[in-house]
């Protein structure tokens, strides 16, 4: 009786040291240890939770979004008409609109307010931007700088122009989005919504 009784013991010890042996492993075993999660995403459990925008087992797909322009800054132009300044008249500095149109209609999407006898060097935020929604990717967007000009001088001066795509499937979403052609540059600043 007694001999059974230590048997049935240590059987039970094994039983018991095996469980706890088993459970232990599994406890250590990390579940996003082989998880990638792109783009800010954090793994949960083995999953990738994915920011804003971005979606995919792995947060590697960017959805599309609806972009809204806030604002157009003018960082750079050039400061002369060939050799002459651009009001030669008065011999003033330029004053700087911007006109935002879709190359391939040639419609205007906004026309911004003037900053009148511009500096070179200083960067200008337009006014009269209101929030602008665009939802067409696939086509050319065109900045057009002109130099407002009136009475004798008129019509205005076409400073110089820039073209660009303002949303690609793997930018990641700027906030600004920096667009430079010759002494041309501007900053255009992009909300997203999805
Ligand atoms: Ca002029
Ligand atoms: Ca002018």
């Amino acid at each position: 009786m007694k001999n059974i009784i230590i048997i049935t013991f240590a059987a039970l010890s094994i039983i018991l040291s095996s469980g706890c042996k088993k459970k232990k492993t599994t406890e250590t075993v990390d579940p996003c240890a082989n998880t990638v999660c792109l783009n800010g995403g954090t793994c949960n459990d083995g999953s990738c939770a994915c920011p804003l925008g971005f979606s995919g087992a792995d947060c590697g797909t960017q959805k599309t979004p609806t972009v809204i322009v806030t604002s157009i800054k003018v960082t750079n132009f050039p400061g002369l008409d060939g050799t002459s300044t651009w009001d030669a008249i008065t011999a003033t500095n330029p004053d700087l609109l911007a006109v935002f149109k879709k190359v391939s209609t040639g419609a205007t999407i906004l026309t911004t307010g003037v900053s009148t006898d511009a500096t070179v060097g200083t960067p200008y935020i337009l006014s009269g931007v209101t929030p602008t929604v665009i939802s067409d990717f696939t086509t050319l967007y065109t900045l057009e700088l002109w130099d407002k000009d009136t009475g004798i001088s008129a019509p205005d001066d076409l400073m110089g122009s820039v073209t660009f795509y303002i949303y690609t499937s793997t930018n990641k979403f700027p906030s600004t989005l920096t667009v430079t052609s010759g002494s041309v540059t501007f900053e255009v600043s992009l909300t997203y919504t999805f």
